[in-house]
């Protein structure tokens, strides 16, 4: 989308202020806030400002909420070229992250130009990824140029990170070429900074993360979620309990609103409601229940009625009319700020992909969260649980670091943080199912995590 909106300034003779492209891409219709602009501007106008565009845009400023980044248009069908594009475009985004954090000033090679005997620093994306038979690790790392393949032996101080690696990530690997194979040294990852959470107000109220209530199913938790609309109502729990609820400004769904239809083989065997639009309208009359004073903020994920690939676009309009006029629907993933906490949103369905790689991972989501950040990617790897979409720019690359990551989808409550970035993942309100039983997958049903923008420290709320 942003590429699109500077095309046009560009073509129209402008440049645009990066300020003033955040502002147009914040509103629900960035091209025509962009036509609206450019016809007001005169000729002698070199750099498009902020004060340019404010004018034109509809800032809800009141509410302190901004929608940053949702993705709403595709073009893309899954052609060979759309999926090369695609992939250079992850490359791009991720080299230069790389190039900013992880090795300041120092020398890349391409790959396909390599001499032997030097020491090198290339940066790749990860062709394939394998443990060797005595326990080492090799890496096939591929740029424009070419390819090469690097070891990373059990002695290195980087084999446990490396073990955490995963095929078509972006890394830098800095070492020695010797005859046909890359003896790596160092492993540098894109990673992220330490936010420092500067621009966010204090003020006295307060966010919901919620996910995965998969409204249809028959494991749905139905009275469970009458005491969180209860709570939420200020009309059960103790005097603190009530006084948290009176805080709620915001409620955040991160995918699953309901259990959908035809998700796995034989869903329908567990289903109540077998209609998706039924479906989603039993999800509506759930939150016509909610105050009107509080903003529902519903993100999609792959039970969901939109197209499965990654990143998902926000519920069609014909569902979006179902619900509340205090609901905003934003794609998955999203990123938006509230008092200027900038909120990063995925449902997390890549979490399955990078779980067995960690022990006891589906007891502590936010660690598999940290994967993410680490990778600077929010679905790295094609081709395995996650079907990704050739969009014209990879929309899952991490470019910009959120103060919280907002995930669900593994039905497992957990919260953390990482280089001072808060990690939430807010479990469900399905109990278990039978699939997640013969799976062995045991969730913590009936949760939500509360964040007070005062303090910032996020809380599990159990409502079993
Ligand atoms: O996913 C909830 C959790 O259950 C998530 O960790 C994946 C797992 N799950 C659910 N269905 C399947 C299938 N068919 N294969 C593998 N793992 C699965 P949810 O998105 O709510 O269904
Ligand atoms: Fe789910
Ligand atoms: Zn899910």
């Amino acid at each position: 989308m942003s590429s699109e909106i500077l095309r046009r300034f560009l073509e129209n003779g402008f440049q645009l202020h990066p300020e003033a492209l955040k502002l147009i891409c914040s509103q629900e219709s960035p091209e025509r806030i962009a036509e609206r602009v450019i016809a007001s501007l005169d000729s002698s106008v070199l750099v498009v400002q902020p004060e340019h565009v404010f004018p034109f845009i509809r800032e809800r400023r009141e509410d302190g909420l901004k929608i940053l980044e949702s993705f709403t248009s595709s073009s893309s069908n899954a052609s060979v070229e759309n999926f090369h594009r695609y992939f250079l475009s992850r490359y791009e985004k991720l080299r230069r992250i790389i190039e900013q954090r992880g090795i300041r000033g120092r020398d890349i090679s391409t790959i396909g130009r390599v001499s032997k005997g030097s020491e090198v620093t290339l940066i790749g994306m990860i062709n394939d990824i394998r443990e060797t038979s005595s326990g080492n690790i090799l890496i096939e790392l591929e740029d424009q140029s070419g390819a090469v393949t690097a070891v990373i032996t059990k002695e290195s101080e980087c084999f446990e990170r490396a073990k955490l690696l995963v095929r078509d990530e972006v890394v830098a690997l800095r070492g020695i070429k010797q005859s046909d194979l890359l003896i790596v040294r160092e492993l540098i990852e894109p990673d992220v900074r330490v936010q420092r959470l500067r621009n966010v107000q204090k003020v006295s109220s307060g966010i919901l993360f919620l996910s995965d209530i998969h409204v249809g199913s028959n494991t749905f938790l139905k009275e469970e979620w009458e005491k969180l609309i209860s709570w939420i109502n200020g009309e059960n729990g103790n005097e603190s309990q009530r006084a948290l609820a009176e805080k709620i400004e915001y409620i955040i769904v991160a995918g699953d609103l309901v259990d959908g239809v035809g998700i796995y083989p034989n869903q329908d065997r567990e289903l109540e409601i077998l209609d998706v639009y039924h479906q989603y309208e039993a999800a509506a009359e759930l939150f016509e229940r909610i105050p009107r004073k509080i903003r529902l903020i519903i993100s999609p994920g792959n039970h969901d009625a939109v197209r499965q690939a990654e990143p998902q676009p926000p519920l069609p309009d014909e569902i979006q009319e179902l619900f509340p006029k205090n609901t905003v629907f934003i794609s998955n993933p999203s990123m938006i700020e509230i008092h200027g906490l900038k909120i990063l949103i995925y449902h997390g369905r890549s979490l399955d992909d990078i779980a067995p790689l960690i022990p006891g991972a589906y007891r502590n989501p936010h660690v598999v969260m940290i994967e993410l950040l680490k990778k600077r990617h929010l679905s790295p790897i094609y081709g395995e649980k996650v079907p990704l979409a050739p969009e014209e720019e990879d929309h899952l690359v991490i470019s910009e670091t959120p103060d919280v990551l907002h995930c669900g989808h593994v039905h497992t409550v957990g919260v953390g943080s990482y280089r001072g970035i808060y990690l939430i993942n807010s479990g469900t309100w399905q109990d278990q199912t039978e699939f997640q039983k013969r799976m062995n997958i045991v969730p913590t049903p009936a949760t939500a995590v509360f964040m007070n923008l005062q303090d910032l420290s996020p809380k599990i709320l159990r409502f079993l």
